[in-house]
């Protein structure tokens, strides 16, 4: 059996040992002359950056290295990491510490059905079917909130390799369920041995985009199964990983968080102690207060609303910030108290170089009293209409100096919109609006869509500089052939 594979050798071992059962065949990609330098982006250009969301996620289970190495033949200038910790303290891409999530009953207890099978709930990996990790399910409450499942930081690096990785979301991705149990959950480290791969064979500078999730759970407030404390510093753990793996080119990676008190500690003790000063993103969830405890956090960041509620010193963790924030900190904090001039101010000139927002936090929308059938299959997915007003905080950012890299931009109907006119949006019209209102980059779940809307904004739009910059970008990625990676079935490996 002759196993043909055009990657470079950790590539094609990646394929075969995280997926066993997989290789990945003859990218186009990655094709001709080693040596060759296919271009890749200017760090000086001012062309916007189109960020592989949890890797190109619309068309592989997130957060594997087949995600990340499809966003990257799309074209994706940074592929997206979001990392949690393991038992033994490795940084691991996951977008929650719970690996599979399980119904709990209004009491907080997991409900088991007659046979004492739990209620898988979503899932990004296999374990509820692995009879040996059944003693890890427990609940806890991450960021305030119950949680029933098997957790991240009760499992060894070894015995989460044991996982395969599942598709989160299949009633949204039927199509990715084909590649459900064939993929490792990776380590940052690997990651960073993917790009690095990448670069080697054709020069493209691929960029990594980490977001650090948990960091209150994980330093201060989570416990293991047996009830010690995690007590795990995320962004020690990122930036000792980075310096160990020797990726710190900071303009190559970007640091993000919906919390704040760990970017200011990255930025004021943990990155001068290894000497390295990377640009930092602060992430800003909803800023109307809709999305609060005891069902979500999506709208206060949970640093805050933590370290006010221990009466903790919050001049000490927050400086200025502590008291720019409208009320001060206080336990119910939001990002809507966070969005003031003085706060974008105060956040550019002490610690981040850029803000991620939340699209709908700025292009505001109404719901629609019935859904439309936007793309005419006869099916209507889409549910809001944009109001045409734009929440003035983002010409602020931008105006300050700030990246602005607002999250997540996704193909599919039911998360598109009509416009203000009430014309269904298609992706790249949405991708060419966002650019429009000035912003230098977003995270996309298909960035190939990203990659195409952005060459018809630059088409319209863009100076000559930037063109050159997204033709030269066009050569480099195939974009005539968005599938040629091709992963088969070890069944068929035979017949290649
Ligand atoms: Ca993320
Ligand atoms: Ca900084
Ligand atoms: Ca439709």
């Amino acid at each position: 059996m002759k196993i043909f594979c055009a990657w470079p050798a950790m590539l094609c071992s990646v394929a075969g040992l995280l997926a066993s059962s997989v290789v990945i065949a003859s990218p186009q990609l990655l094709k001709g002359d080693p040596a060759q330098d296919l271009g890749s982006r200017n760090p000086d250009s001012d062309m916007p950056i189109v960020i592989g969301h949890r890797g190109a996620s619309g068309f592989r289970p997130e957060h594997t290295l087949a995600a990340y190495i499809v966003a990257i033949q799309q074209g994706a200038d940074f592929i997206e990491p979001d990392l949690v910790v393991t038992k033994d303290g490795v940084l691991i891409a996951r977008h929650e510490n719970v690996l599979a999530v399980v119904e709990l009953d209004d009491n907080n207890n997991i409900v088991f059905d007659a046979n004492g099978a739990p209620n898988v709930t979503q899932e990004t990996t296999n374990v509820a079917e692995l009879e040996k990790f059944r003693d890890r399910l427990t609940v806890k409450f991450i960021d305030g909130i119950a949680e029933g499942g098997w957790f991240s930081e009760d499992f060894t690096l070894a015995e989460i390799k044991a996982l395969r990785a599942r598709e989160r979301i299949p009633n949204v991705r039927p199509q990715n369920t084909e590649f459900n149990d064939l993929y490792e959950v990776p380590t940052l480290a690997e990651v960073i041995g993917l790009v690095k791969q990448v670069e080697a064979r054709t020069g493209r500078k691929i960029g990594i985009y980490p977001e650090t999730k948990h960091p209150t759970f994980f330093a201060k407030e989570g416990a293991h199964l047996d009830g010690s404390p995690i007590n795990q510093s995320l962004g020690e753990l990122l930036i000792e990983t980075l310096v160990r793996e020797q990726f710190t080119d900071p303009s190559r990676i970007f640091i993000q968080s919906f919390e704040f008190e760990n970017l200011i500690e990255l930025q004021n003790q943990i990155m001068p102690r290894y000497q390295v000063d990377i640009p930092l993103v602060q992430l800003y969830g909803d800023i109307t207060d809709a999305s609060v405890q005891p069902s979500s956090n999506f709208s206060r960041p949970y640093d805050m609303i933590y370290n006010a509620a221990q009466g903790a010193d919050l001049n000490a963790i927050y400086g200025g910030l502590a008291n720019l924030a409208v009320g001060g900190i206080t336990p119910t904090t939001g990002y809507g108290d966070l969005v003031s001039d003085e706060v974008i101010s105060y956040i550019a000139d002490n610690y981040a170089e850029g803000m991620g927002p939340w699209k709908n936090s700025f292009l505001l929308r109404e719901s629609l009293p019935e859904p439309v059938d936007g793309d005419g299959d006869g099916v209507a997915e889409i549910t809001t209409q944009l109001t045409g007003e734009i929440e003035p905080f983002l010409a602020f950012a931008l105006a300050q100096g700030l990246d602005v890299h607002p999250y997540t931009l996704r193909t599919e109907e039911q998360f598109l919109t009509l416009d203000a006119d009430g014309a269904p949006q298609t992706i790249i019209d949405e991708v060419v609006q966002i650019l429009g209102l000035g912003v230098t980059g977003f995270f996309i779940d298909q960035p190939i869509d990203g990659v195409r809307g952005r060459a018809v904004f630059l088409d319209e739009f863009g100076d000559e500089e930037s063109k050159e910059d997204d033709e030269s970008n066009d050569n480099e990625t195939g974009l005539d052939a968005p599938g040629n990676i091709i992963i088969l079935p070890s069944d068929d490996r035979d017949s290649e």
